[in-house]
């Protein structure tokens, strides 16, 4: 049965519909054979959730103290128009989304934290990893400020704790990443409106802090919290990540590759590997290819090991080393329902509790390797990056030999393979065209009218992957460039976007440069904290245009938002000048509905404005030079975007005062 929500001008999809729009076959396949065997999955879990609370999803459920819960209703006289402490609309809504930021901040701040220590203790020679892209450290240490004469392993410790630092930081000082990185014309407004951080984990306190019972009653303030917060967000959780990742093991350079689920092999050990961390799996990869893992293997009548991943530290596999990939987070049970999957290692966050269950119908063994993600009956070995080699050893040897429980009679890898180029670093983009004059050029000329960066979670109210798809296929369509990361990868990757054949679905002035420099409409640049190379390419080219950021063609998209770390990155474009479009259900609700007092029918609803999706959508234009669009269905949001495109580029015409309209969108 199919739930409409008028209050949200939306209809949730059921199984069916999932079913006949999700873009890969390869997911129809698994949706219908794990439904024939009886196994459930998110997405059944999902239909027998409906109908969701009305108050929750338009973010009106007050939770944060003991009092409550509260749900609050504007409509009628019936004296719910404020919590019991006397919490309004606006404070609760903004409560609440400021606190999903926090949570967001908090994960890729674990995620963070472990990358930088490991860049620490290696720089300190307490580890058997290396620094294997030594630039990174040296193009850090000059933007820090740092005297780069010094012994190497010393520059590197000393960069490792300015990111730490950034990230853990109590005192009131600016963060030294964002001020290296920023462009100088945002540093002055984000201080004039006064939202420069601290460190991420003293916002992330500050955060919980102002909206506990009792705490900040000005939602206003609240939301400057929610800018200072993704701020901190931004230049610590994900630059500290990603830089530390890309110095530690290296910067991705494109390859093809062919992912998507036939890569399984029948007769190989296959091991998913799943979370956002790659630092264990980098020694994990090692490991495997060892001779005596390989021995391993055969003994165990394996032809060989096939490694894959899924969700983000899948998409730093694949970006990194060209190790094929499946899929996003909504896909974790399908993958191990092929049967074929003989174990899981899994780091940290996205790994979903209904992953056990369908791992113990095929008896596929799951091993958590982090303190903070633990699995009920799981093989646990955690990591530590000084004990790397023997814990990715002794991981890699459980891994191979649960191949040999594996019940062969009963796997079903879905023959569907799809090609594509990936490992899209900054620095491969920039190579690709020439260096950012060029790139900015291409804009100029309009033969790429813009870039949009389409990117975040899946969520199981839109039919999977279809609204990721639509959007990417429909912005190439009209001479978009499009950059993706995390989820969103997953899905332009496996639906055949990123494959140069996919430059013939684009417009005329796109199409040539991407078959001119053998590069496909959509580039897929790695995990979800490495938005920061999109962020660090937006910057790059405002300041080759010699303007703000927001005065260029830009914008990201999150279709299908999830997890809460969605929301710290739609809040970090956001604030560096780039408009946001999010999908259904956006972290920022919808407006509030009124009833038309003349009519029965729920039809009838007007779209009544709250002032924090109001805030969002009009009053932060003032403030920031961007804003949020709320839209659900992705051909209207594909539209939506082009206009803005369109705007842009008559915005920047008009500053630059020269003619960029002649190529028309
Ligand atoms: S894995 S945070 S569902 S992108 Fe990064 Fe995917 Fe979102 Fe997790």
């Amino acid at each position: 049965m199919k739930y409409r929500y008028p209050i949200l001008n939306a209809e949730m999809p059921d199984k069916e519909d999932i079913k006949r729009m999700t873009p890969n076959r390869a997911t129809r396949e698994m949706l219908e054979c794990l439904e024939g065997e009886g196994i459930e999955t998110s997405f059944d879990r999902y239909i027998a959730q409906q109908p969701q609370c009305s108050f929750g999803l338009r973010g009106l459920c007050c939770r944060r103290c003991l009092w409550g819960p509260c749900r609050l209703d504007t409509r009628g006289d019936k004296g719910r128009a404020r919590g019991i402490c006397g919490a309004d609309v606006n404070l609760v809504v903004m409560g609440n989304l400021l606190r999903g930021l926090a949570a967001g901040c908090a994960a890729h701040g674990q995620h963070a934290r472990e990358v930088i220590e490991t860049l620490i203790l290696t720089a300190e020679g307490k580890t058997s990893f290396e620094i294997v892209e030594k630039g990174v450290i040296l193009e850090l240490a000059k933007r820090f400020h740092l005297d780069i004469g010094k012994p190497f392993d010393q520059l590197a410790a000393t960069v490792g704790k300015i990111l730490l630092d950034d990230l853990s930081r109590v005192e009131e000082v600016e963060m030294k990443t964002l001020l290296a990185y920023a462009p100088e014309e945002r540093i002055n407004t984000w201080r004039e409106m006064g939202i420069l951080p601290r460190s991420a984990f003293y916002e992330i306190v500050e955060a919980l802090h102002k909206t506990t019972l009792g705490g900040d009653s000005d939602w206003k303030d609240l939301a400057k919290q929610e800018l200072r917060t993704a701020l901190a967000y931004c230049f610590s959780t994900l630059f500290g990540s990603s830089l530390a990742t890309e110095a530690l093991f290296g910067i991705p350079r494109p390859k093809t590759v062919e992912l998507n689920y036939g890569i399984l092999e029948n007769d190989c050990v296959n091991i998913l590997i799943h979370g956002h961390t790659p630092t264990l799996v980098e020694k994990i990869i090692e490991k495997i290819e060892s001779p005596e893992i390989q021995k391993l293997a055969k003994d165990a009548g394996a032809q060989g090991v096939q490694l894959t991943g899924v969700c983000c530290t899948g998409a730093e596999l694949l970006a990194r080393h060209g190790i094929p990939s499946l899929g996003g987070i909504l896909a974790q049970e399908l993958i191990i329902g092929t049967g074929a999957i003989d174990a899981v290692i899994v780091d940290m966050q996205c790994v979903i509790p209904g992953l056990k269950t369908v791992a113990d119908c095929w008896g596929t063994e799951i091993i958590t390797t982090s303190q903070s993600n633990r699995i009920p009956d799981a093989t646990h070995v955690p990591f530590d990056p000084i004990k790397a080699d023997e814990i990715a050893l002794e991981i890699s040897r459980r891994a191979v030999e649960a191949y040999s429980r594996r019940h062969h009679s009963k796997t079903n890898i879905p023959d569907v393979k799809s090609k594509a180029i990936i490992g899209f670093s900054l620095e491969a983009i920039l190579d690709i065209f020439g260096g950012r004059r060029n790139l900015l050029e291409l804009l100029e000329s309009g033969k790429i009218k813009g870039i949009v960066t389409v990117v975040g979670c899946n969520t199981p109210k839109v039919p999977y992957e279809n609204s990721h798809v639509i959007i990417a296929r429909e912005l190439i369509k009209h001479g978009i460039l499009v950059t993706t990361s995390g989820c969103s990868s997953h899905a332009l990757l496996n639906a055949g976007l990123c494959a140069l054949g996919a430059a013939e679905l684009a417009a005329a002035g796109l199409r040539e440069v991407c078959q001119e420099r053998g590069i496909p409409p959509v580039l897929a640049v790695g995990a979800c904290v490495d938005n920061t190379r999109t962020i660090r390419l937006f910057i790059e080219l405002a300041e080759e245009a010699g303007m703000p950021i927001n005065k260029l063609p830009f914008l990201f998209s999150g279709p299908e938002p999830g997890n809460e770390k969605t929301i710290g990155q739609g809040m970090a474009f956001l604030a560096l000048g780039v408009s946001v479009h999010q999908g259904f259900p956006g972290p920022i609700p919808v407006p509030i509905p009124v009833a038309k007092a003349d009519s029965d029918f729920l039809d009838d609803y007007d779209r009544g404005g709250n002032d924090v999706a109001d805030f969002f959508a009009e009053d932060i234009h003032d403030l920031l030079g961007a804003r949020v669009y709320s839209e659900p269905y992705p051909d209207l949001a594909a539209k939506l975007i082009q206009m803005h495109i369109r705007r842009k580029r008559l915005e920047w015409a008009s500053a630059a005062s020269t003619c960029l309209i002649s190529g028309t969108m």
